[in-house]
């Protein structure tokens, strides 16, 4: 495809870029059923307040041999990039510009499934990290919220086959959350292409 519908968030102290239907229709189908029975799929723990629950999510964590990451106080236990991944990280590498080696999948099996306000600040993906996240199945909110100013926020809804890019200081001064929705939805698969150090 030679144009891409590309869409700028004006946010302060933030790069955000949203590309809708980046991956066609037809594609976004295929892959969505590949990543469902091809991705080794797992539930994580997470301790909180002295309690170890499950994670509101299924998760797996997919990039370069040798490469280690630390999430959420959980050690990932990382899986070779398998064919549709590749395929995946190809396309979009061509628009974000970075050789992405690491990948949180995130598979959302239905309205009460989200992720908690966080920032992608890990200090494995360094300074100002480029993250390339697609999404596949249903559409859900995407949050946004800025750090210390707290009447600067806003929302997007990502939808099936899109990608949207996060970048420039946008980890430094934003956070970003999937909230749960009492809607009756279906799934959904995001993943996050990073660069670790
Ligand atoms: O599911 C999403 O769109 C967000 C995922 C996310 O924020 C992450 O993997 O760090
Ligand atoms: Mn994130």
């Amino acid at each position: 495809m030679l144009f891409e519908l590309q869409n700028k968030l004006i946010l302060q102290n933030a790069e955000v870029i949203l590309y809708e239907a980046f991956f066609s229709k037809e594609e976004s189908g295929e892959i969505f059923k590949k990543l469902v029975s091809e991705i080794a799929w797992k539930q994580d723990k997470i301790k909180m307040y002295g309690k170890v629950l499950d994670l509101p999510r299924l998760t797996a964590w997919y990039g370069e041999e040798g490469k280690s990451y630390r999430y959420s106080g959980i050690d990932m236990q990382i899986h070779a990039w398998n064919e549709v991944l590749l395929s995946i990280k190809n396309r979009i590498e061509k628009v974000a510009n970075v050789n992405f080696n690491g990948a949180l999948l995130n598979f959302y099996r239905n309205g009460n499934d989200s992720m908690s306000w966080h920032s992608d600040d890990e200090k494995e993906l360094g300074k100002n990290p480029v993250i390339a996240s697609v999404s596949f199945g249903e559409t859900r909110k995407f949050r946004l919220r800025h750090k210390t100013n707290k009447n600067l926020k806003t929302e997007v809804l990502l939808t099936n086959g899109s990608l949207l890019l996060m970048q420039g200081e946008t980890q430094h001064f934003w956070q970003h959350e999937i909230p749960k929705t009492k809607r009756q939805i279906g799934e959904r698969i995001n993943l996050t292409f990073r660069y670790i150090l």
